[in-house]
């Protein structure tokens, strides 16, 4: 069932992106008029006719913006640069859920070896990382609790998201190198752009605004 052009549907990651993207959202128009937490609607509508959301899994956002199942989504740097094809824009960094990703591992020596293993939830990205510096990985999917991997001998180190770094003190690693900067931003679906260009411009353009006004707030 192909969508109505005068609608637009925004893909918003469940979890810390979809809470920390409500205030954002409220402030453009844009509120969900069921609690998406009890409902269970998978299309809420909001209060701008114009506009429903789809809250999926971080890791669907950028697969349903890129084949229009969704003409915008909202989902952090970390899954977009895992994510290879993109039929998508990115035109906006909403500034929302920073943290970094990192290798992290019990001692900073492990940066001297020329074979790692290492376990993450970011393989593309791993091994990215690691064939430019040289160094042969053998790499473990992991799809959560990355910080166990190291302590129990199943990798020698980890590629993890990291906030406060409090997850890794407390299980005694250390965040051995910096791999790139985190935030979530807007991507926007290629051929949406030309099919419902008055809608999606008008969007881009009031977030755009509400972000420069707060440049330079955390
Ligand atoms: O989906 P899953 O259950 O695997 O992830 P999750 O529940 O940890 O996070 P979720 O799904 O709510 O949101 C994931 C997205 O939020 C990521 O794709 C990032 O873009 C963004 N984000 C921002 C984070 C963090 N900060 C973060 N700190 N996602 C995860 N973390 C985790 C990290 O993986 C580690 O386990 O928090 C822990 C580290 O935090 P500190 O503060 O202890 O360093
Ligand atoms: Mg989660």
């Amino acid at each position: 069932m192909p969508r109505d052009t005068d609608r637009l549907t925004l893909a918003v990651a469940k979890g810390r992106i979809f809470k920390e993207a409500l205030p954002l959202l409220a402030a453009v128009g844009i509120v969900p008029t069921e609690d998406p937490e009890k409902s269970r609607k998978l299309i809420l509508p909001t209060s701008d006719p114009a506009i429903e959301m789809v809250i999926v899994r971080a890791t669907d956002v950028p697969t349903y913006v890129d084949y229009g199942g969704a003409d915008l989504g909202i989902v952090g740097r970390d899954t977009l640069l895992e994510y290879e094809a993109g039929g998508f824009y990115e035109p906006l960094d909403l500034r929302i859920s920073p943290c970094r990703l990192s290798v992290a591992g019990a001692t900073p020596e492990l940066l001297e070896r020329t074979r790692l293993r290492v376990a993450t939830k970011y393989p593309v990205i791993t091994r990215r990382h690691f064939a430019a510096k040289g160094v042969q990985t053998e790499i473990i999917k992991l799809y959560g609790s990355m910080e166990l991997a190291p302590l129990v001998g199943l990798a020698d180190c980890i590629v993890d998201l990291v906030d406060t770094g409090n997850t890794l003190r407390a299980n005694g690693l250390l965040e051995l190198e910096e791999i790139c900067k985190v935030s979530s931003r807007l991507i926007v679906n290629k051929a949406s752009l030309k099919t419902r260009y008055a809608l999606a411009t008008r969007l881009l353009g009031k977030l755009e605004a509400l972000l420069a006004s707060t440049a330079g707030r955390p």
